[in-house]
């Protein structure tokens, strides 16, 4: 049994140290598995507030006056250690997410350092242009944009924080992120190794609480811009509010995403794919295949091997490597998944398999299967953020995609076919911002991610990122005399 050391040191990590200030609401970290309390933190109060932005505002400028190469160096220093303490973050990551040790050892803190190490090495290759202009010419300078809020969802409390301070500090910005109140523990690690590599203080700040400190930091005048991961009614509330002040925004929103299987995919691969894209990280991962398209060619092969599939489940205490699959978050989202399911029995959806609360203390759901499901059921509609799996069938290509379009969110897509030709119409016509061809839900730090329609606004990831935690200024050169009318 690891040794559960989760009470960290403070509630906050701001200019380079622990703070704690008591004053602040007092928030219980509940271990999903066991919903015993396994940590305390302390709700930023506004003089907490303050000092992480006055910190953040006073370490920038010194911060983007080093070489990208000096930053680089640094964040790649981060990246190492991170993968010196994988064990234990994945440890923490489990305990702050009830996810399975067997995911958090090789999705979280792993993610986490490929982001560092990606950025590390981007960073010094963020330069500028020169245009010609007969003998006058104009130069451009990719400038950071200053003090970053980040703001995160529970499922990826490691990843989501390094997501978004490798780009923001590789282009020499500084943040102050607020990991979300239900999972308050892993950004503070984030931010200690950041800090034990060498990134001065004051460039990357941790500070607890719910959206009402979210609110606090995203209205200040000194956040230049702020990148949210989460849900899309939180998503309208931010994005407003960075209007205000005319602030760079990042939404990494929710979903309700398409994987099509076609009668001549490989079975067992999208099996697998729908495995990944349903009941991964418990169903709580915002670009989830929740909405199984399957050709009527291939549907009782496939509902017969899913089914069979399902019996590879080992639910358990996820600390416990041979585990794989987790409770949910938290008791509340338990009851919301747990209220979709009884809704989809209500709409008369099929239920293949699981739909069972599993009885005991942590907050423990099977894996559920409906079919029969029909596009306009609230479960085919609606984000449940959990371990739902519909199966809707369908004849045609057009037909499919159609109806795999039809949805406000537009976050990811996936198809499974052997036809090269469809696979890449598919991919061509998802309205969706991050595609999967005969796989699903892989996120590499090379790849863009994020989504269209309401699913978000700019890409974490990839070279894309660097155009959201930079600006471009142009400056005109003139080698002659300046001609004017009079
Ligand atoms: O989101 P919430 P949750 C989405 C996922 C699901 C949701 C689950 O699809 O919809 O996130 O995460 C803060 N001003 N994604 O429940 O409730 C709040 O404190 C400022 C998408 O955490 O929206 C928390 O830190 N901040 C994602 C954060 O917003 C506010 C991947 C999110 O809270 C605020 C993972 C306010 N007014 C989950 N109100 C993707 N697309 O990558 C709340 N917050």
């Amino acid at each position: 049994m690891q040794s559960k050391k989760t009470q960290p040191q403070a509630s906050h990590f701001i200019n380079g140290r622990y703070v704690e200030d008591k004053a602040g609401t007092a928030i219980p970290v509940i271990y999903p598995a066991t919903g015993e309390v396994i940590a305390t933190v302390y709700s930023a109060t506004p003089a907490v507030i303050e000092q992480a932005l006055a910190c953040a505002q006073a370490a920038q400028k010194e911060w983007a006056a080093w070489t990208a190469t000096e930053r680089g160096r640094v964040l790649h220093r981060a990246a190492e250690i991170m993968r010196q303490r994988n064990h234990e973050l994945s440890v923490l990551e489990t305990y702050d997410t009830g996810k399975p040790y067997q995911e958090t050892s090789v999705a979280d803190a792993t993610s986490a350092a490929d982001a560092l190490e990606y950025f590390g090495g981007l960073a010094a290759s963020i330069t500028g242009e020169y245009i010609q202009l007969g003998n006058d010419f104009v130069y451009t300078r990719r400038e950071p944009l200053g003090v970053c809020v980040g703001i995160g969802a529970w499922n990826y409390p490691t990843q989501i924080a390094a997501w978004k301070a490798a780009p923001a500090l590789a282009c020499g910005n500084t943040m102050v992120f607020k990991p979300s109140e239900i999972t308050p523990l892993c950004a503070l690690q984030v931010a200690e190794i950041l800090h034990e590599a060498g990134v001065p203080a004051g460039v990357y700040n941790v500070v607890q609480g719910d959206g009402l400190v979210g609110a606090s930091l995203v209205t200040d005048d000194r956040v230049a811009k702020v990148s949210l991961t989460g849900s899309v009614p939180t998503g309208r509330k931010v994005y407003a509010a960075a209007a205000e002040g005319i602030r760079h925004v990042t939404m990494e929103l929710g979903g309700k995403s398409p994987i099509v299987i076609f009668d001549d995919a490989h079975l067992e691969n999208a099996v697998s794919g729908v495995i990944l894209g349903n009941f991964y990280a418990s169903g709580q991962v915002c670009s989830n295949g929740t909405r199984v398209f399957v050709q009527k060619g291939i549907k009782a092969a496939f509902l017969d091997r899913l089914t069979e599939r399902l019996k590879g489940v080992n639910m358990g205490d996820p600390q416990d490597p041979a585990v794989n699959f987790g409770p949910l978050v938290s008791a509340r989202q338990r009851d919301i998944v747990t209220a979709y399911i009884k809704k989809g029995v209500e709409e008369g959806a099929r239920l293949v398999a699981g739909g069972q609360v599993v009885d005991g203390a942590g907050f423990f759901v099977e894996p559920t299967v409906f079919a029969e499901v029909s596009d306009n059921m609230v479960i085919a509609r609606e984000e449940i953020f959990g371990p739902v799996l519909c199966v809707l069938d369908f004849d045609t290509e057009e037909e499919v995609l159609a109806r795999a379009n039809d949805t406000l969110f537009g976050l990811a897509a996936g198809v499974f076919t052997a036809d090269l030709g469809r696979a890449h119409r598919m991919a061509a016509g998802f309205e969706a911002g991050t595609c999967y061809i005969n796989t699903y839900n892989l996120a590499p730090v090379e790849a863009p991610f994020g989504g269209s329609k309401l699913s978000g606004v700019g890409r974490e990831n990839s070279k894309a990122a660097i155009q959201h935690y930079t600006q471009v200024k142009g400056v005109y050169v003139a080698m002659g005399d300046v001609e004017a009318p009079f």
